[in-house]
């Protein structure tokens, strides 16, 4: 058997012409959405991913700006920066690109952030309303983008169980909250794994729809996974690779040439859940416009 391959980057691509005829409708109207992305330093995935963010947006018709700060930008600086994009009505959305350089303390910033403008949804108060399954809550992008690759490609979660591995704040705990929720999209049956879970491939062996988000190639291998399972491969590592140009490949958490003859659909890398949370951003960013604008959509 061979698995399906859930094209990311082909339903991201139908997403972002959907938000774009809704752009131009609020933009005849008077509303411009706005998202402003602040890069802190000079990491190349970082300022490759927010420099895709930024032309995402501005191809679906956004307003959209990046703050690019040095690597020793100090957390006041950046706190400035924040307060000053906060009270800036030109801007809906405002995302902090992550990791920071280790003089900012993460928590303080993302805490900075006006909550309706967090279309990363990494607040805690958006992060308590989405563990409460508040249903308007901006929702983070990639767990977002999984659950509409899901639904667009035929795999409902509902009644499903779903093994999450990885407890990240970025990925796994939102992943599983959005799962659980009462909502379309929600309704799985939800574990989560991660490091220090014993015998993984016992509980992801039970997965009818496996996530896996760890950051580590070759975490989840054929023989742990069941078969006819779908398989959402969140990784996006650089390994080095002498023979094409760049000098890396990128490769996911997920050993793709053995997996893909044991599952029945499988999400590839890259092509898979990158351009998914994408265009989930910009998804965002229009909501919070929306929103602050006051009225519906
Ligand atoms: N604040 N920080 C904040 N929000 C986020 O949502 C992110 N993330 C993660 C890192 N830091 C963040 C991203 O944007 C990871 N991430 C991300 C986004 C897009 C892609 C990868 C990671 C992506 O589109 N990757 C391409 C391959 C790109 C390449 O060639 O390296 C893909 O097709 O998967």
């Amino acid at each position: 058997m061979s698995a399906t391959i859930i094209s990311g980057a082909k339903i991201a691509r139908t997403i972002r012409e959907e938000l774009h005829g809704q752009v131009a409708e609020l933009t005849a109207g008077g509303l411009v959405p706005g998202l402003a992305t602040i890069l802190v330093g000079d990491s190349p995935a970082s300022q490759l991913y927010v420099g895709m963010k930024n032309r995402a947006a501005a191809e679906a018709g956004l307003h959209s700006r990046q703050s690019t700060l040095p690597e020793d930008t100090s957390e006041a600086g950046l706190l400035d920066l924040i307060a000053t994009l906060n009270a800036d009505p030109e801007v809906h959305g405002i995302l902090v690109q992550l990791p920071l350089p280790k003089q900012i303390d993460e928590a303080k910033v993302l805490l900075a952030v006006d909550p309706a403008k967090d279309v990363d949804g990494f607040h805690p108060m958006n992060v308590g309303r989405l563990a409460t399954g508040d249903p308007a809550v901006l929702a983070p992008c990639t767990p977002r983008g999984i659950v509409e690759m899901l639904m667009r490609s035929g795999h409902d979660p509902a009644g499903k169980h779903v093994v999450v591995v990885g407890r990240s704040n970025i990925v796994g705990k939102p992943m599983a909250f959005l799962l659980l929720r009462q909502a379309p999209g929600g309704n799985a049956t939800v574990s989560v794994a991660h490091s220090r879970t014993a015998d993984l491939g016992a509980l992801t062996r039970t997965a009818d729809i496996l996530v896996v988000a760890v950051g580590r190639p070759g975490t989840v291998t054929a023989d742990m996974v069941k078969p006819g399972a779908v398989v959402i491969d969140v990784g996006t590592n650089r390994v080095v690779d002498l023979d094409v140009d760049r000098g890396y490949r990128v490769v996911g958490d997920v050993d793709f040439d053995g997996v893909q003859e044991v599952a029945g659909a499988i999400t590839p890398v890259p092509g898979g859940v990158g351009p998914m949370t994408i265009a989930m951003l910009l998804a965002n960013t229009v909501e919070a416009a929306v929103r602050l604008r006051g009225g519906g959509a």
